[in-house]
Parts: C-alpha cells; structure tokens; sequence
C-alpha cells in the first residue's frame, strides 16, 4: 500500500520526528501501555493531492465547535496503540485526519483508518487556541513522567508558584529551558472536557502543565520541543526525589540566582508567538 509519506519529504520527517519522541517516552518509562498521546498540526504539508484525498472513514464527532480547525490536517497518535510501537511503525499506530468545514468533526484520510487518541477533543481545543492567538506551535504531547505525577500527589504541589519555584531552583538549565513555568490543573477524569477545558486555561500561560495524580501536557514549536521542555521539568522532580532520598529537602538555587539568570539571558515571560 502506498502511504501519505511518499515523495512528501518534509512530512516524513515531521512523522519520524514523532517516531523518535515516542521511543523517547517508552525509554523514559513515560508510556506504559497505551498512555500518552500526540498530536501535530501537519497543515503546512497539504498539498492539493492531499486535500484532495478520498476519506477512509465516516466523518466522526469532534464534540465541539473548533472553528480555527477548518480544513486542517493533524497527525494523530492512535487511540489505544503502544508508543513503542508507534515509534518503530508511527502509520501503523496513528493516522493523518481531515478537519472538515463545520469544524465539528472530522475524518481520516492515511494511511490507515486507526482512530485517533482519546485526548483527541483536549488536544484539538489546544490547536484551536494556538491558531486563533496567532501562536507557531505547532505540536501536543501528553505523558506520564513518573517524578512530575508522584509530586503532583502531594497538595504542596498543586500551587503553580510553588511547583514552578521548586523546579526551577533544582538547576538553571530548568529555569532556562522552560522559561514559562509550569501550569497545573487539578484532577479530572481523563479525556473529559472538564480536562480539556481547565487545560486550555493554563496553557494560555504555560507551555506545560501538570495534569492531578495523572501525567503532563506539553505544547511546543514542534514534537521535540514540546518533549524537551516536559524533560527538563522532569529532570528537576528528580533531582528533588533524590535529595528527598538522600535525607534532606534540598535548598534550591536562591531567588537572586533565579532572577540573575531571567534577567542575562533575557528569558521570555509570556509565549511569544
Ligand atoms: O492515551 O494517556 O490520558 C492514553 C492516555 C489518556
Ligand atoms: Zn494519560
């Protein structure tokens, strides 16, 4: 069977870009089973052949009105597929989907009719917002980085001001990698649109934020910059466990340092676009 990347140079390598990050995920231990998901807005690469692409399935749902989302084309991880699968064979585990113009629902157009993830109308309100606020971002990840969820069970860290001063006072490359911070939405159940709603309050602010006793959620430039700025966050949570296993609660860099390093190396505040 032919498959959407042939001869589609720049698409394919959005695609493996995916397939790297998805093996990152497993590797971390972020992607058990099913869990997690990605989503990226692959508009760029419609070409007319694409946009002229017979669907291969009934048009479905979307559950809202995403009126941004017009004609759009998103790369989607497949609802119950395997990361580490996905990151071997990511046509096989996920499919290319068509918005279509009642920007309600959709339909699958490659190459395999696997339907997309379960966090698909939280991803897609995501998109929305990114394109209506005029944002370059093109990629949504979600996963369960193990330090970032086990902290998230403790009500100290429900506080955005005091998950993200103590993630970045762990180490400046955090601070500096993931200037915005991070968000924090309380527990829901997953893929509700309570879920998606209260994210999309916070990633008006925050490139990440910390889903409640459940995993983390990412927006970025594209897939590895989303991963990268979830990694960094990670990496602080557990340098904090290892102090924690190490007896003590760890000082933390000082807020003078904190603000040294904002102020040398400009770090943005807000998302530029
Ligand atoms: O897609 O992680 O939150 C599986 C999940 C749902
Ligand atoms: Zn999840």
């Amino acid at each position: 069977m032919n498959s959407i990347l042939e001869g589609r140079d720049g698409l394919r390598t959005v695609v493996e870009q995916i397939a790297e990050v998805a093996g990152y995920l497993w590797q971390k231990g972020w992607a058990e089973r099913n869990g997690g998901n990605i989503t990226v807005n692959v508009t760029e690469y419609a070409d007319e052949a694409i946009r002229q692409m017979p669907a291969i399935s009934q048009p479905i749902s979307i559950g809202c009105v995403l009126p941004q989302l017009k004609g759009c084309y998103f790369y989607c991880k497949g609802t119950g597929k395997r990361m580490r699968d996905l990151a071997r064979r990511p046509m096989e585990n996920g499919s290319i989907i068509r918005i279509l113009d009642d920007c309600a629902s959709y339909v699958i157009i490659a190459d395999n009719p696997v339907m997309p993830t379960s966090e698909l109308p939280s991803h897609l309100l995501l998109h929305n917002y990114l394109l209506e606020s005029g944002s370059t971002y093109k990629a949504c990840v979600h996963t369960h980085p193990i330090e970032l969820v086990a902290m998230s069970h403790n009500n100290r860290f429900l506080n955005t001001e005091v998950l993200t001063k103590t993630l970045w006072s762990m180490i400046p490359e955090t601070l500096a990698f993931a200037p915005l911070g991070m968000g924090v939405v309380p527990y829901a159940m997953p893929s509700s649109i309570e879920l998606a709603e209260a994210t999309l309050e916070q990633i008006k602010k925050y490139d990440v934020v910390l889903w409640e006793k459940h995993g983390a959620l990412a927006v970025g430039t594209d897939v590895m910059d989303a991963f990268d700025q979830i990694d960094v966050l990670n990496k602080s949570a557990n340098i904090y466990m290892c102090a924690r296993n190490m007896g003590f609660e760890p000082d933390g860099m000082t807020d003078e340092a904190v603000t040294e390093i904002q102020q040398v190396f400009k770090l943005p505040t807000k998302r530029p676009c």
